[in-house]
């Protein structure tokens, strides 16, 4: 089969796919035909979040393409990931078990602890004052048990830098799968990657087309991008999320849009040449998904971006 979906092995054996189909602002609506089209295509991974407001729809979807014979559920890789209003220990299992009803699934593939920042309970929106103490050592103790139980195959985490990854790795009984982040040309994280590599965590890139619609840059227009793009015959989409790949970490792009669900795909069957990747590696640095809602003086919070990231660059 042409476009044969590739996969990285984690430390505890489950092969994560290479590419998912990412799922943030794929509205009600949208969001099913998108994953119906994609698996379809061949995507075998698809990033979902309870924070996303969608995990409903993306469930009745995946029941009728099981229903339908299209895909099998063990050929599947769902992640789901806990919301900050949910870290406290005594609800995680609740949190699970609501993203397991709505996604119509007994378990998923990968859970994540979706940010190292805790929310009251039943809190809404990003305001400094529903920001409580986070307790990362008790929260990851409720995500080991959902491990044991079998209702999450790998668990991980996400937006943590070095020093609170390296935090968790202390305490950990079940270790971290994946930590997933921002990673794209334009915010390559060579650190962050090197020392979760050393650890075995996998690395899984979000916004990996610098998130264009929303964040600042437009990365698929840099000069490097186009001009690799151009050389071989490719889309800046598809170069930028083959170079993730060839640096080792998933992807996740998040398209509704077919063309582009299928363009962003078409990554596995040729490569970047060795002497293009340095063009990558030329990208000026700048984190898109910025905090401001905990770190900008403006709304009240005490720390900074910097801080907030562990000066992680
Ligand atoms: P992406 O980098 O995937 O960019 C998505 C945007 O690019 C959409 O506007 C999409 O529009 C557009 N796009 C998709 N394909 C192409 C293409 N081939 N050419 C041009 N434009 C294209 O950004 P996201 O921020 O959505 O990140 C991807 C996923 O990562 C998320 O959906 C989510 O699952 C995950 N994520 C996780 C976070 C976390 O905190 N753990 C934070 C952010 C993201 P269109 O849909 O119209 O094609
Ligand atoms: C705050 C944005 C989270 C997307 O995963």
């Amino acid at each position: 089969m042409d476009n044969e979906i590739s996969f990285f092995q984690l430390y505890n054996g489950t092969k994560i796919p290479s590419i998912g189909l990412g799922t943030w602002q794929a509205d009600d609506g949208v969001v099913g035909e998108a994953i119906a089209a994609a698996i379809k295509v061949g995507y075998r991974h698809i990033d979902c979040a309870q924070f996303y407001g969608n995990q409903k729809e993306i469930g009745s979807t995946l029941q009728k393409l099981f229903q339908q014979g299209v895909v099998k559920r063990e050929e599947l890789w769902i992640t789901s990931k806990l919301w900050c209003t949910d870290q406290a220990p005594e609800d995680v299992p609740e949190a699970m078990d609501r993203t397991l009803r709505d996604l119509q699934l007994d378990y998923v593939d990968l859970y994540l602890i979706h940010w190292p920042v805790r929310m009251k309970k039943g809190s809404v929106g990003f305001k400094v004052e529903n920001i409580v103490q986070s307790d990362i050592p008790s929260t990851w103790k409720a995500m080991e048990a959902l491990y044991d139980s079998g209702k999450a195959r790998a668990i991980g985490v996400s937006n943590f830098s070095s020093k609170k990854l390296g935090e968790l790795l202390e305490v950990a009984r079940v270790l971290p799968a994946v930590n997933q982040i921002e990673c794209h040309p334009a915010w390559r994280q060579e650190s962050l990657k090197a020392f979760c590599k050393s650890k075995g965590v996998h690395v899984s890139g979000y916004s990996p087309l610098g998130s264009p619609a929303w964040l600042d840059g437009d990365i698929l227009k840099h000069p490097n991008i186009t001009m690799v793009a151009e050389k071989l015959g490719k889309t800046p989409a598809q170069v930028v999320l083959r170079w993730g790949l060839q640096v080792g970490h998933s992807v996740l792009p998040k398209s509704s849009n077919l063309a582009r669900i299928k363009e962003n795909f078409d990554i596995l069957e040729w490569s970047i040449p060795e002497d293009l990747l340095p063009k990558f590696s030329e990208i000026p640095q700048a984190r898109l998904l910025k905090v401001h809602f905990l770190t900008h003086e403006s709304n009240g919070a005490s720390i900074s971006e910097e801080e907030f990231w562990d000066g992680d660059i």
